[in-house]
């Protein structure tokens, strides 16, 4: 299930993956003529073993929410740009969440053709948001794949991806920035960098190790608690928000994660919706909403996905917006 763009058949690479999914069709109908045959004379005397199965969900919202794009273990995709959603939406930057099913590794970039910075994700990514770059800005990897392959683990060769070395310092930073909230000293960069490049070690591994570091380990549980509370929420911790965010940053939660965790949260996705709308009839009706209005938009953004945008476009066709004097 791979929604292409009108434009895709101009497109070198996704004309040669649309032809090797023709193939894969009919291959199985052979496959399934084959078994017809074979189930007419005799049993066939070597089952052939399927071969291993994966794919990845890419989801246009984090923690897994939206309609995703789909992709095959061996996908190759040149530039997401070519590729739109059932609603006409390409593909291009808009990426916030990631499942990965079966055994498969997503090699992601930030740019086209498989360029600029890129990242090996091994397992599910609820929000791209919490995973730095690894730049000098400190920019995540929320809404910013523009390439990818999907590629079979191959067991047999666990050291099959090679580092470069700009790649490996690239990585070694982003988990810094990530684990530790910090640039990595020089000594930390060589060596994790060494055991990437020399050791065949995974980004994951990368990860694990800081998240067993007695620096990660002695973080200020209570002061990353009440900090995190008041940016996001505005206010102090509640003692069951407390107690379940100690226990998850005692099992190894990032800050960032933590952070995300709260964004996602019923009443920070309320506060926010409330202030695109209090926003929004402000600048178009010159009012605060009513109850009601304020009630009917919140529905609309919390339940069906309205952004701040389809809320003006909404207000802009109402009579009250209609009869209002112009300016
Ligand atoms: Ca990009």
């Amino acid at each position: 299930m791979l929604t292409t763009a009108p434009t895709s058949s101009r497109h070198p690479t996704l004309r040669l993956w649309l032809f090797a999914s023709r193939a894969v069709r009919g291959l199985a109908v052979l496959l399934a003529l084959a078994a017809l045959l074979a189930g007419v004379g005799a049993t066939p005397l070597h089952a052939q073993p399927l071969p291993p199965r994966g794919r990845a969900l890419l989801f246009p919202e984090p923690n897994f929410r939206g309609d995703p794009l789909v992709v095959d273990a061996g996908t190759v995709i040149e530039n997401l740009e070519f590729l739109r959603n059932s609603g006409g939406r390409k593909w291009n930057d808009r990426i916030s969440s990631v499942r990965l099913e079966g055994p498969v590794i997503l090699v992601v970039f930030e740019d086209a053709e498989f360029r600029g910075a890129q990242a090996t994700l091994t397992r599910d990514a609820a929000d791209l948001s919490t995973l730095s770059l690894g730049d000098h800005h400190g920019a995540t990897w929320d809404n910013r794949i523009s390439s990818l392959r999907l590629e079979f683990i191959q067991p047999v060769a666990p050291n099959f991806y090679r580092w470069e070395r700009r790649e490996a310092e690239r990585a070694v930073r982003a988990a810094y920035r990530d684990i530790l909230g910090r640039d990595p000293d020089e000594r930390g960069l060589r060596d994790y960098r060494d055991r990437l490049m020399e050791h065949g070690w995974n980004e994951a591994q990368l990860r694990d190790n800081l998240r067993l570091s007695p620096e990660f380990r002695s973080r200020d549980l209570e002061a990353i608690i009440r900090k995190v509370y008041r940016e996001v929420l505005g206010r102090d911790p509640d003692p069951s928000g407390h107690a379940s965010y100690l226990r998850a940053l005692r099992n190894g939660m990032t800050e960032a994660e933590f952070r995300a965790d709260l964004r996602h949260s019923a009443e920070f996705v309320s506060k926010a919706a409330r202030e695109s709308i209090t926003r929004a009839y402000r600048d178009l009706l010159r009012r605060d909403p009513d109850p009601s209005g304020l009630a009917y938009y919140t529905k609309q953004m919390l339940e069906r996905g309205w952004d701040e945008n389809r809320v003006r476009e909404s207000i802009r066709a109402s009579d009250e917006y209609r009869h209002l004097p112009r300016r």
